[in-house]
């Protein structure tokens, strides 16, 4: 039987990739991973076991210590641009297995490969320019640096949506650090991530470095979270998962980034141009059918202009073409998964249950595929689930509010502040709103934009850490500090001196009177 990345042939098939090669798990477990727009399997996908990602770690420790790190920062760099250069030449491939694994309309899942490829870049520029610093030692007996070391290997933990884009976020500031990674892909979209595996072996990367193991069990990522040789773990998921991975990390002190869930709001006041709030509110729920952390899945709209800017909305989602995602015309796509799916349509439902006006959608739709109707739903209170829970679908709820206080109030009041969208052409409202919405991200007059050189991540329950910006490599770094003893003397090891005046003394005196430095007790 072929091994690796099989792609000829109705069933695709992709193995492990560990350690530099492609390779069946040790059980030669499968799974399938279904197509969510035809509901059949579509390609057989390692089933690894916690021995297989043991393998994969111990050979990211490993790689570490080798070729890796003889490269140094500006042969990492060059290693990144030509895998950014490979994932662009190929980019319609990588999209294409995007669209099968998780339904995503194609037009989307190119412009987020292209952006895989803008990541590998901005980080490769910073690959080189890491450095630790001189510090000035008031002592002159010492002479005292830091150093920035890459922090070990990394487990990145990756959800179904945009699982490429999400590998980059923690991939490119990973390697231009010097680190390791152990990928887990999530059970439901494994196949696009072991595909871009190709490309990182065909670019050159020593093996070892990147690894990915595919599992259908959850106990997969649990066992990379609670890995003890792992040193820092990077995930994209929902909050309650994220809590589980901060737990299992912390009982070996392992460093971890949560980028959780949101319920993210968008405020819309009269001032606004109507038309471009329309838009961003379908761009922020209704694009990738809503499966966005950062979705806006709650509306408030200022009053005077609550009822045409509902109409508005409703019109927009009764136009939006749902269909086959590979389709150039289609606008949004099938659900991901069939639990997905079934998730949306009973919070849905039980909105209606509990009063809320379903004004278009609410239902799964009679095509095949795992469509749900692009839904707007009015008349629910704050307290509601569903202006409360992430839906992660194509469904907005809308609220009016009267005043900017009370706008401020509604959006605040959430366990989640990932992000918020806020739709008005008075400067200095904006400026006003943007100092007390408590979100990671802002967006003033648009929505759903992203650079490898902006800060992404949540306040309260939407996650711990930022991924991207020029900081974001920190999270991948350890400081070293190094104190050399440049005198040639010799101290008195009980002697601890404590004050820099004292110190400078100790310097002059140093033949009589050896002591010298703020020695730790600990
Ligand atoms: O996510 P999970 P699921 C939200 C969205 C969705 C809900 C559930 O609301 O309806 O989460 O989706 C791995 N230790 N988001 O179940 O459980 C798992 O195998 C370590 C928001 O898919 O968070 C997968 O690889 N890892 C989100 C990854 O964690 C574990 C994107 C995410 O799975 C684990 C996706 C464990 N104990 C869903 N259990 C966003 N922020 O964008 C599972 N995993």
């Amino acid at each position: 039987m072929a091994r690796g990345v099989v792609e000829a042939g109705s069933l695709k098939r992709y193995d492990l990739y560990v350690d530099g090669t492609f390779q069946p798990p040790s059980q030669n477990a499968r799974f399938e991973s279904v197509n969510p727009y035809t509901e059949e399997p579509w390609a057989t996908v390692a089933d690894a076991s916690v021995e297989d990602l043991d393998v994969a770690v111990d050979a990211a420790l490993r790689a570490l210590e080798g070729d890796w790190l003889t490269l140094g920062g500006a042969g990492r760099g060059k290693l990144m641009h030509r895998l950014a250069d490979l994932v662009e030449q190929n980019l319609a491939h990588l999209a294409a297995i995007e669209t099968s694994d998780n339904g995503k309309v194609r037009r989307d899942a190119e412009a987020q490969v292209a952006l895989v490829a803008k990541w590998l870049r901005y980080f490769a520029g910073l690959a080189d320019k890491i450095e630790g610093r001189v510090v000035s030692e008031p002592q002159a007996e010492y002479f005292v640096y830091t150093r920035r070391e890459p922090v070990g290997v990394v487990g990145a933990i990756l959800p179904w949506n945009a699982p490429l884009l999400l590998l980059a976020f923690k991939l490119a500031p990973a390697l231009a650090a010097g680190c390791t990674m152990v990928v887990k892909p999530s059970e439901f979209t494994p196949a696009s991530v072991l595909a871009f595996a190709q490309y990182v072996h065909k670019a050159g990367f020593p093996a070892g470095v990147f690894n990915v193991v595919s599992g259908s069990s959850r106990e997969l990522g649990a066992a990379l979270a609670a890995h003890p040789r792992v040193s820092r773990i990077a995930f994209t998921g929902s909050t309650q998962t994220g809590i589980s991975v901060s737990k299992a990390a912390s009982d070996h002190v392992g460093r971890v980034t949560l980028e959780l869930g949101g319920k993210s709001p968008q405020i819309v006041f009269a001032d606004a141009d109507l038309e471009a709030a329309v838009n961003g509110v379908v761009a922020g729920v209704f694009a990738a059918s809503g499966q966005m952390c950062h979705a806006g899945s709650r509306v408030l709209v200022e009053q005077s202009i609550h009822d045409a800017f509902v109409d508005a909305l409703v019109r927009r989602a009764r136009e939006a073409r749902l269909g086959d995602p590979t389709d150039p015309l289609t606008d949004i796509g099938p659900i991901s998964t069939e639990p997905q799916l079934r998730k949306i349509e009973e919070l849905v439902s039980a909105s209606a249950r509990s009063g809320a006006k379903i004004l278009c959608g609410g239902k799964v739709s009679p095509r095949s595929g795992y469509f749900f109707e692009p839904t707007v739903i009015t008349n629910v209170q704050q307290h509601a689930q569903i202006v409360r829970e992430e839906v992660f679908g194509p469904v907005v709820a809308v609220m009016p509010f009267d005043r900017e206080d009370d706008a401020i109030e509604m959006a605040n009041d959430t366990p989640y502040g990932l992000a918020a969208g806020l739709w008005t052409s008075n400067l200095n409202r904006a400026h006003r709103m943007v100092d007390r919405i408590k979100a990671g991200t802002v967006w003033v007059n648009c929505y759903r934009v992203a650079s490898p050189a902006v800060p992404f991540g949540g306040m309260k329950t939407s996650g711990v850490g930022r991924e991207n910006g020029l900081d974001a490599i920190n999270d991948y770094l350890e400081t070293k500090s190094v104190w050399m003893d440049v005198s040639g003397g010799k101290r008195d090891p009980y002697r601890i001196s404590s004050s820099s005046s004292e110190s400078s003394e100790s310097t002059t005196t140093r033949e009589s009177n050896p002591s010298r430095g703020d020695h730790l007790d600990e």
